[in-house]
């Protein structure tokens, strides 16, 4: 039997996966993964392109990697989606305005409609929505969870009123209150301990008070209701998971949220240990970057290197690509107007290529001077992999 190293099945996979090649020429593992690849959109993202997304289950779509643009903004027909339960069913969405969410820990608690939180104030931010389990497929040991590549994430724009003013029209937070809680929507299923799957997560308060936003509009639309319409927390800097979607209770709390995706879910802990409210939680996104295309062979000649990166919690300072296995890096340029902070820069590298074969990857590096990571030590849950150097593409010039 030939053993492809994981990285090179990984890399053939994301190349071959939606392209017409014949079953009977790849590796059986290829194969087989094509085949689920092959699964219907499911029907709440039906709109999407299956061209450019991978279907992982019912709950979760991933984007190919070299669907992921250079215009910097993510399309929803290519964004990923992720979610622990099926959203709320469109009834309790026909009414975007009438949508409502209780505000506690303030000195005047209330329950808001989206219709009065648009009278409250507007703001607009650009963010990388990122799953914590983006790159899981790229870590040796075994992990559960969706085998995300590159394609749980995307930049996207997001409009709301900051989480701020609605304290302040709530007449300020009350003593003590050190988390915002928030909670979402969807209806739990029965027979379970709700605290067991209720989607619950709990951010510092003053992160909240700073950058957060309740948001109704992503990319110039309603918020689509799988991704969390009428109404989404947004906090920029942070993982996908702390975004929490069709938002219908944020609380200001002393404590974190004792629910089990906020106690022991999300939590970076060594392989085999269990998850405990003393681990860190799954906050602060890490810098990263990657590769998106070339993923097939090209033309010699000049070859256009094109990637996205970002700084993460901090902004992004530069991108360097190399075509030789991390032996020699170019700075590369970035594209686009720089959106901000929290957004991600779509980068390219015109690189002048002979015919032969090139080990292709990127390194980002942030504000703080802190580079993109060559490895990502294992962690249990296989959160967040960004070492660049399993990132890599081969990239066939002939
Ligand atoms: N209410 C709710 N919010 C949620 C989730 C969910 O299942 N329910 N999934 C979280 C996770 S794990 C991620 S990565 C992002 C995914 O957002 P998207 O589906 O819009 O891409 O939403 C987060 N917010
Ligand atoms: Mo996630």
């Amino acid at each position: 039997m030939i053993t492809i190293p994981r990285r090179h099945f990984l890399v053939a996979l994301a190349g071959t996966a939606g392209a017409a090649t014949s079953l009977r020429t790849l590796a059986p593992g290829i194969a087989r993964a094509q085949e689920q690849n092959a699964q219907e959109l499911p029907e709440a993202v039906s709109w999407k392109d299956p061209g450019a997304t991978i279907v992982h289950s019912d709950l979760t779509v991933e984007t190919e990697r070299d669907a992921i643009g250079t215009s910097g903004i993510t399309s929803k027909d290519v964004l990923y989606l992720r979610n622990n339960l099926p959203s709320p069913d469109e009834v309790a969405v026909a009414d975007r305005d009438a949508w409502e969410v209780s505000v506690e820990g303030v000195a005047e608690p209330r329950t808001l409609t989206v219709g009065e939180l648009k009278r409250m104030g507007v703001e607009t931010v650009a963010t990388v929505l990122q799953c914590s389990g983006n790159g899981r497929g790229f870590f040796e040991h075994e992990t559960s969870g969706s085998q995300w590549r590159t394609g749980a994430a995307g930049n996207l724009l997001w409009s709301g009123v900051p989480v701020r003013n609605v304290v302040e029209a709530l007449g300020g937070l009350e003593d003590g209150r050190n988390f915002m809680t928030s909670t979402g929507g969807e209806s739990l299923p029965e027979g379970v301990d709700p605290k067991e799957v209720v989607v619950e997560r709990s951010v510092p308060v003053e992160y909240a008070m700073e950058h957060a936003i309740l948001a109704w509009e992503m990319n110039g639309e309603p918020v689509p209701r799988a991704h969390g319409g009428p109404l989404r927390v947004i906090v920029p800097g942070y993982y996908g998971i702390n975004n929490v979607k069709y938002v219908q209770r944020v609380a200001f709390t002393d404590d974190e949220s004792d629910a089990a995706i906020m106690r022991t879910g999300y939590r970076v802990r060594p392989v085999g240990v269990d998850g405990a409210p003393d681990q860190p939680s799954m906050w602060e996104m890490k810098v990263k970057s990657w590769v998106t295309r070339p993923l097939a062979d090209v033309e010699n000649g000049t070859v256009l290197i094109e990637g996205v990166a970002f700084g993460g919690y901090h902004a992004l300072d530069k991108v360097e690509v190399s075509t030789d296995d991390g032996e020699s890096w170019q700075e590369a340029r970035l594209l686009g107007p720089d959106l901000g902070r929290f957004a991600w820069r779509p980068f390219v590298l015109e690189a002048d290529l002979e015919p032969g074969t090139y080990t292709v990857t990127s390194r980002a590096t942030n504000s703080e001077g802190t580079v993109q990571e060559e490895v990502t030590e294992p962690n249990h849950r296989g959160y967040d992999y960004s070492g660049w150097r399993r990132l890599a593409v081969d990239v066939t010039v002939v």
